[in-house]
């Protein structure tokens, strides 16, 4: 993959990246990907790292979205979605997933609740890919109160989410424990049960399903500092065969965080590393892509981040 972004100054809305190699954007901090195939684009979805020098916290208050025709030339948009636009939200743009629907696109993103201890899931709603998102719901969708571990404040987030072939959507989520339920036709609330994913060995966070020749991927971080390793299913509902890991550790960046996808007959990994100087760390993350290649049997190749 080639992809360094060859821009310097700091751009505005809707600016052309040409990117020759990783990470692809290089003129800010971006965590957490999520990728939409839509139409003939890809939209690239990011947390945004903006923790003052030296500051070994997380500082994210709203996300961005980059579209691309053909991943190496992306065009930076308007912010899309900031915490402020969930009014019972009191901060942490954490990681999310975008998905189309009838039209519409709909945000799943994790954040910090307001009145509810520890984090909680929002969903965001917007007439197009570009946004602007608004909440569609005026409440979360998962608080942290309505799974029973309930052990740490930060055990709902990073939702992925997935419709089936025969239309049947999906939310899944978590930290330490993995949590999936049933999304209705509006998207923005649950259909039945929250279940629990078993089969997943050291799953810490970033699920992330898709689907490929008949098999269920569920990949995500495991460990800590984070590798993203994955499993495979014939049903969503598991059993879960673990598979082995997919990339190694980061760099200097506890976390890792996935998206993968299919564009104009490609596989991508997308995810994020501490690489981009001067303040590259896990609280000052960024945006790689890599190839990813299917072996036969539909398991996955290593992916060993390129520079170019
Ligand atoms: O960016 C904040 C959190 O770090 C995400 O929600 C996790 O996946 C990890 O990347």
């Amino acid at each position: 993959f080639n992809g360094r972004a060859t821009q310097t100054a700091a751009p505005v809305a809707d600016t052309v990246i040409h990117a020759t190699g990783n990470p692809i954007i290089t003129h800010k901090y971006t965590a957490d990907p999520a990728a939409l195939v839509y139409k003939d684009k890809v939209y690239l979805y990011t947390g945004h790292d903006e923790a003052p020098k030296n500051q070994a916290r997380y500082v994210m208050n709203d996300w961005q979205v980059f579209s691309s025709p053909d991943m190496v030339t992306w065009t930076e948009h308007a912010v899309p979605l900031k915490v402020k636009d969930f009014a019972w939200a009191k901060g942490d743009a954490w990681a999310g997933q975008v998905i189309e629907r009838n039209g519409k696109f709909y945000w799943y993103a994790a954040v910090e609740h307001g009145t509810i201890h520890g984090k909680a899931i929002g969903v965001a709603v917007a007439d197009n890919p570009l946004g602007p998102f608004k909440d569609a719901r005026g409440s979360a969708i998962i608080t942290n109160d309505m799974t029973t571990e309930a052990k740490i404040s930060w055990d709902d987030i990073d939702p992925t989410v997935f419709i089936d072939d025969d239309g049947q959507a999906y939310l899944m989520w978590g930290n330490t424990t993995c949590h999936y339920a049933k999304l209705k036709n509006n998207m923005t609330e649950l259909d039945g049960p929250m279940m629990k994913v078993e089969g997943l060995p050291k799953f810490t966070e970033a699920p992330w399903l898709h689907k490929r020749k008949g098999w269920y991927y569920l990949s995500y971080a495991t460990e800590f500092p984070e590798k993203i390793a994955y499993a495979m299913s014939r049903s969503i509902k598991g059993p879960w065969v673990y598979k082995g890991i997919i990339n190694e550790i980061a760099g200097n960046s506890n976390t890792n965080h996935q998206a993968i996808i299919t564009f104009k007959g490609k596989d991508y990994f997308i995810y994020h590393n501490g690489a981009l100087t001067p303040d590259a760390g896990s609280y000052h993350r960024s945006v790689c892509i890599d190839d990813l290649y299917y072996n036969a049997d539909g398991t996955i190749k290593r992916v060993i981040m390129t520079s170019e």
